[in-house]
């Protein structure tokens, strides 16, 4: 039973015992005998311990610092959290107003074939627009926390049938009314692309592309994990495994949530670094920031960010966000505007419908439409959407053949031929039933992500392609794409340099994907902290005895010492006292003993999830250390309405 730990062994077991019997009784009757009694060991196997299911299945990443398990998508383990998700209309009618672009000129529409969706008469319809427009703090110096939330929506203009938009005009909502009893029967928004004035100086710096540089466009979908996106988007994974898209395997994330995650990418800096570089503390803005868009920027490529679900986006949910816009094009205004003056339906708290329209929708057609007017220009462009996986992790599948069509239409605009495109999420589920199982602990770690690359691209580099698909089953975290972005700008400036790009503050040892990555990469090697780390494996022990509590106290005792510090030594959430342990595991090395502890508190049931490392050998002598910092892992709900601290509200239960 022992050898089941190695795989390989566990095959070479197979074989003798099938040898053996060969010899002993007769041949075709005990093979299909030996078959079967095989197969009801591993049976048992997998009955008797959970964790071991991860140990008869192949790897997806394989060395000697690094194994990470390749589990089954629809392992019976989680079969039961599996569940097929309603999908969401927003309008049963068709859209009664579009935009549409005319010799690089934009135009505001009403649809002829819809209007008797929304009145009888065509006659009694009448329409106007306004235009919403992000409105600055007049003073950069002098700011709050809500300096990131100003829109100006200006008086409605009566239009008919078509108007023309001028370049300045990006967002516009239009509302109709049905002239005979005056109601409104139809208000929606528009995001429009626009080549304003300081974006067509900016492109005339450079002239064309002249397909020597990439242009970069990162589409990211919270909170899906590798595992997740094969069960909920199969034909999305289909379309990119057909037409050639990279995969990373191994691809493991560096921090809780959004934040971190993108801040390792974007800067190439940890939570800690990121404070200390340019984000003291939780109220100051984000303008300081070395994104690294900023410095594709400067060499006159077009930027733009879109995030939806505006109060909880990643710079923004409990943080002042930006002060000045950060990008060139920058859809804020027009999503705050959207759920603050549109009908919105929501789903799981996420604002699902702004309008008649999805909210994914906006996204993605403003990606569309983008790729399709800065063709022939440098671009940058990043979008994060929110709405459909945050929650619930069944949701995707609505979103399967959208985000196909997205992809198809991508590819018809010919962004493919100059443009890296990055798929990605964050992290996977990080609460609800399935997190608390073994194959949950691995999926919040391991998100998927895609690359694309432009056929020049790999004729012209062939060894950096080379490079990129060994990396397919290698170690990787969000550190290397932040290194693979500096490689791409590095290009940009000095085409085909020699110069290998490594390193950077949150990662010295990460590379850009474009080189190989070492075979024997650790996670501290790159950038992934123990608590995170999906290398090694630990086994599920029995949770009885001292060791227990002195490992659940030490957890304790952090967490109180971290409400304590976070409140100001104030009472407004209650002390946390120890309940009952859910799960412990242990991961035992000879420079090592690491526990995973998950535990319940009360009040408020709240479970946490903790690295902790323990030194000594005698029981009254031990030392306990945290790996990594502390995971809430189920919704904390209405418990924590007195505080406004993203990360007290982990721990809060307001007294
Ligand atoms: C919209 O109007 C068209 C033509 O009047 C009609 O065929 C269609 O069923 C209507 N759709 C809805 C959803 O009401
Ligand atoms: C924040 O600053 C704006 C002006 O930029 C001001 O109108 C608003 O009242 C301030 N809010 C708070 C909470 O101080
Ligand atoms: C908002 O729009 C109105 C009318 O369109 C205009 O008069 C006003 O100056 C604008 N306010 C700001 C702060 O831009
Ligand atoms: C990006 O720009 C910042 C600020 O100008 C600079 O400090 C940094 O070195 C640049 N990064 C790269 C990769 O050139
Ligand atoms: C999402 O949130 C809603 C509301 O709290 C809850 O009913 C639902 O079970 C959640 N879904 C998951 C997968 O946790
Ligand atoms: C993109 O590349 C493909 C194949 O090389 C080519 O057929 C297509 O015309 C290109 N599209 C554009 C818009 O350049
Ligand atoms: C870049 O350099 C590599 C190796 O030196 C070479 O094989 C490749 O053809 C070069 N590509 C371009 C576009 O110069
Ligand atoms: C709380 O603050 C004290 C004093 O600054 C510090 O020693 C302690 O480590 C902090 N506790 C936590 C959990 O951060
Ligand atoms: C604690 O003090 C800091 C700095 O004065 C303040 O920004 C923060 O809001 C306070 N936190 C609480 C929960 O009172
Ligand atoms: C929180 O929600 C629970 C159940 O939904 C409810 O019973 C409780 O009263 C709520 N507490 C507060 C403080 O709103
Ligand atoms: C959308 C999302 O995941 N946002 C996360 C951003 O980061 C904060 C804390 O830093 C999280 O609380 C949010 O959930
Ligand atoms: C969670 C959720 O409802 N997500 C929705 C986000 O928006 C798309 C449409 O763009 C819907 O199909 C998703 O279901």
């Amino acid at each position: 039973m022992r050898l089941h730990r190695n795989p390989l062994r566990v095959r070479g077991g197979m074989v003798v015992a099938i040898v053996i019997t060969l010899m002993v009784i007769f041949i075709s009757y005990i093979i299909l005998q030996g078959t079967m009694t095989v197969g009801r060991l591993l049976q048992a196997v997998t009955h008797q311990n959970p964790d071991s299911i991860f140990e008869i299945d192949s790897y997806l990443v394989w060395s000697p610092k690094c194994q990470i398990p390749n589990v089954n998508p629809f392992h019976e383990s989680i079969r039961r959290f599996i569940v097929g998700a309603e999908s969401i209309i927003c309008s049963k009618k068709p859209p009664l107003s579009n935009t549409l672009t005319h010799d690089d000129k934009v135009f505001l529409k009403i649809d002829a074939d819809s209007i008797l969706n929304y009145t009888s008469d065509p006659n009694h319809l009448s329409c106007c627009y306004s235009v919403v427009t992000r409105v600055n703090t007049p003073d950069w110096k002098i700011y709050n926390k809500t300096a990131d939330n100003y829109y100006n929506v200006s008086e409605c203009l009566d239009f008919n049938q078509k108007v023309y938009l001028s370049s300045e005009k990006e967002y516009v909502l239009v509302k109709c009314k049905d002239k005979s009893n005056n109601k409104e029967v139809y208000k929606n928004m528009h995001a429009v692309v626009q080549v304003k004035q300081e974006v067509k100086d900016k492109i005339e710096k450079v002239g064309t592309n002249d397909k020597t540089r990439l242009n970069i466009l990162v589409l990211g979908l919270d909170s899906i994990s590798r595992l997740n996106l094969l069960r909920t988007m199969p034909k999305t994974v289909a379309h990119l495994r057909r037409k050639g898209w990279l995969e990373l395997q191994g691809y493991n994330k560096v921090g809780e949530n959004t934040l971190p995650n993108l801040s390792a990418i974007f800067m190439g800096l940890n939570e800690e670094q990121l404070k200390d570089a340019c984000w003291k503390t939780r109220h100051k803005k984000f303008d300081n920031c070395p994104l690294i868009w900023n410095n594709f920027s400067d060499l006159s490529y077009v930027t733009a960010y879109l995030e939806d679900t505006p109060t909880q986006s990643t710079f923004n949910f409990h943080k002042t966000g930006f002060v000045k816009p950060p990008t060139d094009f920058y859809m804020r205004p027009m999503m705050l505007a959207a759920e603050q003056l549109l009908p919105v339906k929501s789903r799981d708290f996420l604002n699902v419908c702004l309008g008649p329209t999805p909210t994914t929708e906006h996204i993605l057609k403003y990606m569309t439409d983008f790729a399709t007017v800065f063709k022939r220009a440098l671009y940058f462009l990043v979008a994060w959407i929110n709405n459909f996986s945050h929650n619930d992790s069944a949701t995707p599948a609505t979103m399967d053949k959208r985000i196909l069509q997205f992809f198809e239409q991508l590819e018809d605009t010919g962004a493919l031929n100059s443009t890296l495109v990055i798929f990605l999420s964050d992290h996977g589920m990080r609460w609800g039933s399935i997190r608390s199982t073994s194959v949950g602990w691995l999926e919040e770690r391991l998100p998927f992500i895609y690359f694309w690359i432009p056929e020049w691209f790999r004729n012209a580099y062939p060894d950096s392609y080379a490079n990129f698909i060994t990396n397919k089953n290698r170690l990787t975290s969000p550190y290397d794409v932040h290194m693979t972005l500096r490689d791409v700008f590095q290009r940009s400036i000095q085409g085909n340099s020699s110069k290998i790009v490594k390193g950077c503050t949150g990662c010295p040892k990460c590379v850009s994907l474009f080189s190989e990555v070492p075979t024997e990469r650790s996670c501290e090697d790159a950038g992934i902290t123990p608590n995170w780390c999906t290398c090694t494996k630990y086994r599920i022990i029995p949770t009885k005895g001292k060791i227990v509590t002195q490992i659940a106290n030490f957890v304790v005792s952090e967490i109180n010492s971290k409400i304590y510090n976070l409140s100001n030594g104030t009472n407004v959430c209650a002390e946390l006292a120890f309940h009952k342990v859910i799960q412990l595991k242990r991961q035992a090395a000879s420079y090592h003993d690491d526990y995973i502890i998950v535990f319940e508190t009360l009040p408020g049931a709240a479970v946490f999830e903790a690295t902790v490392g323990k030194q000594g050998k005698k029981q009254d002598e031990l030392t306990f250390q945290l790996k990594g910092g502390i995971s809430r892992i189920n919704r904390y709900t209405n418990q924590t309405e007195c505080i406004d601290d993203a990360e007290l509200k982990l721990f809060c239960f307001c007294a």
